[in-house]
């Protein structure tokens, strides 16, 4: 069994993993622990992460990014209309109405779901962490912003079983940051003393998460969570870019906006530029050579100018930190601490209005870019009996209000209520009793949509069948469990009759309105004696948005074809690659260290056929088939091998000699 955590994010990628001696944030093959949540799709092959990122500028069309919170979106969605201009890559509406992605692959137009498309960036993920532990990876942990709602996680875990992962559990950014804070901490308070309050932040590229949990030994319980779905890094790099688009429309009369790849580069060095900024505050230049029409463009900023620029996203880092503050009930004094993490944290302008907000110096002392990872591998740790670490229990919240509706063809049965409060703890269940004679419907949805990052408010459908009166013609009984799972998800799970018994007095005081009921530990169950459970005909059928397991499946197989596609190709790099490389060093080796052991006559021969393989693979030879390299190479060898065994008969034959002379 695997343990591992993966923070996928927005724009970074981090995995962490446990080893003996520990939890460890582990390096891709760039030896880089951030892999960047880039996916490159090309005519033979997908590249992805690093070298993904590599390809924007060559086939920005088809090298897809930012896509994090497509995640169960519709097409429509005002959030996907509204980034679609300022993408390189083109979105497409599926037919469920969810957005998908249009781009070039194998030669072909294809689309892929947004599932398919972080699914290929976990592949990425799997086989970083595979070649680190040198086994398969299957269980996992993966974070998501405490914010996602209903759609978005379970359109991530689809995309976990696209890639062939098991993930265990789906944490909230801020509940990871929390765990790996309070996991090795000796001092917490008992159980029996005051909690200590520790309020973590989370400013990554595209979004602001705050949260306050309160630890105790063994324990930690999240009060509240808010955020600003649309507040990250991102928006202060789009404010760069804005400005200097303008600065170079006056001063080089260029248009970027109109040209994507200039757009792209400018993005990249505008960050780069707003990172030097945060460690530097004198005048700083952007340099960008031969940006447009040949044109070399220069410009320049300091930080005064850079906060006035961005005063509207600064003005917008408070709102959460009163919201989660407001929430919790706390008062300023009962906050021990202020942790952040994420990339854009290190902005000074938002760590001193976060401080200046708790009026206390904020704390840096997680790895701003790898706590999440961490708490992630440190939770997959918790829940793999493979692994031993400290018991330790995580009380998570809901993070908006879910209401159920409920519905019968023929009663006027028709009512609400709502089932799970904001910052209600998770994962939990409740038992929901209905007194009904007939089958009824019940929609699940999230009651204030002013609270959502988006406008669609649906959970999902599920309809209780068979239901039928019972043999006095009574109103039967029926218990409906709903559940907020392990991953934040919100499921009605079961639903059954309760038959009264045979001689069972009249339950007079029924009531008709339907009562919530916590689902407590066993001992806290009240059990109905005179009553008896029957499951008979009994059908319950959920219309939850989401593909058939059926089109999971056919998506997986496709990944994996892609998996294969992507080796083969590898492999036939890498036989192309073994030519060349063969090519250069033999033609150094026959005017070198070789050139005793040939004649010139058929040095000259061998250079001229090296040299004929050279334009070859820059002709034809580019674009074969593996087996032609492989043959190439051989009938290189055929050649070359009997030089260098000279070669190296004549360098053995004086160390043999030596090693006589020793035994002599
Ligand atoms: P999200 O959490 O929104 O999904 P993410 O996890 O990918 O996104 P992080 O890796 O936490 O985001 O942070 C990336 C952001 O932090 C980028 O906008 C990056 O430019 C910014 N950033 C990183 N270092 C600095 C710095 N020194 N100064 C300013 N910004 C920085
Ligand atoms: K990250
Ligand atoms: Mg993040």
């Amino acid at each position: 069994m695997s343990v591992v955590g993966i923070d996928v994010g927005f724009q970074n990628c981090y995995i962490a993993v446990a080893r003996s001696g520990g939890i460890e944030t582990i390096a891709n093959e760039y030896s880089d622990r951030c892999t960047p949540a880039w996916v490159s799709l090309a005519s033979k092959n997908r590249t992805i992460g690093n070298a993904a990122k590599g390809q924007i500028i060559t086939n920005f069309k088809n090298t897809v990014h930012g896509f994090k919170k497509f995640h169960g979106r519709a097409f429509d969605d005002p959030y996907v209309q509204g980034e679609k201009p300022k993408l390189p890559y083109s979105l497409h509406k599926l037919a469920s109405g969810n957005t998908g992605i249009k781009v070039r692959y194998l030669d072909e137009d294809k689309v892929f779901t947004i599932e398919q498309v972080t699914a290929m960036l976990l592949t990425k993920l799997k086989e970083t962490s595979e070649s680190a532990l040198k086994k398969p990876v299957v269980d996992c942990v993966i974070s998501v912003p405490s914010f996602f709602t209903d759609a978005e996680r379970r359109s991530v875990m689809d995309a976990t079983q696209i890639a062939g992962l098991n993930c265990l559990r789906l944490i909230n950014d801020t509940t990871a940051v929390a765990l790996a804070y309070g996991i090795y901490k000796q001092d917490l308070p008992t159980p029996e003393e005051k909690p200590r309050n520790v309020v973590f932040v989370d400013l990554g590229h595209s979004s602001f998460q705050v949260s306050i949990s309160a630890f105790n030994k063994g324990k930690l319980k999240v009060l509240a969570t808010a955020f600003d779905p649309y507040l990250g890094g991102r928006n202060f790099d789009e404010a760069l870019v804005d400005n200097f688009c303008e600065e170079f429309k006056a001063r080089y009369k260029l248009n970027v906006r109109e040209n994507p790849r200039a757009i792209l580069r400018l993005s990249q060095e505008c960050e780069k530029l707003k990172k030097l900024m945060s460690a530097n505050c004198s005048d700083l230049p952007i340099n960008i050579e031969c940006f447009m029409n040949d044109i070399d463009v220069t410009g320049k900023m300091n930080r005064v100018q850079f906060e006035e620029l961005c005063a509207p996203f600064l003005m917008r880092v408070e709102a959460p930190l009163k919201a989660v503050m407001e929430q919790s009930k706390l008062s300023r004094d009962e906050i021990y601490a202020v942790e952040v993490v994420g990339g854009a944290t290190r902005i000074p302008s938002i760590k001193e209005r976060i401080s200046k907000f708790f009026g206390k110096d904020v704390s840096t002392t997680l790895n701003a870019d790898e706590a999440v990872a961490r708490g992630c591998a440190l939770q997959c740790a918790i829940m793999s009996p493979a692994f031993k670490v400290r018991e330790f229990s995580i009380t998570d919240v809901v993070p908006f209000p879910i209401t159920l509706r409920w519905k019968s063809p023929t009663e006027d049965g028709v009512g609400e209520c709502e089932v799970y409060s904001k910052n209600h703890a998770a994962p939990f269940s409740k038992v929901i009793t209905f007194h009904k004679k007939e089958p009824f419907d019940l929609e699940a949805f999230y009651s204030l949509p002013q609270e959502l990052p988006y406008p669609d408010i649906r959970i999902g459908r599920f309809s209780v069948q068979n239901v039928v009166p019972q043999p006095d013609g009574e109103s039967s009984k029926v218990k409906v469990k709903v559940r907020v799972n392990v991953h934040g998800i919100f499921s009605v799970s079961s639903a059954s009759l309760i038959e009264k018994q045979k001689g069972e007095g009249e339950d007079v005081q029924m009531d008709m309105e339907p009562t919530v009921q916590n689902e407590g530990r066993p001992e806290d169950q009240v059990r109905d004696r005179r009553s008896e459970k029957i499951h008979l005909n009994f059908t319950f059928v959920k219309f939850v948005f989401q593909p058939l397991h059926t089109i999971l499946r056919f998506q997986s197989d496709k990944e994996s074809q892609m998996i294969v596609q992507d080796k083969l190709e590898k492999e036939r790099n890498d036989a192309k690659n073994a030519v060349e490389e063969y090519v250069y060093d033999l033609r150094d080796k026959l005017c070198g260290i070789y050139e005793k052991y040939t004649t010139e006559e058929d040095s000259n021969r061998l250079t001229m056929m090296l040299e004929d393989t050279e334009n070859w693979l820059y002709e034809e030879g580019e674009d074969q088939d593996k087996q032609v390299y492989v043959d190439k190479l051989e009938d290189l060898k055929s050649f070359g091998q009997p030089i260098q065994d000279k070669h190296r008969e004549q360098e053995d034959r004086p160390r043999a000699f030596e090693e006589m002379g020793k035994k002599i």
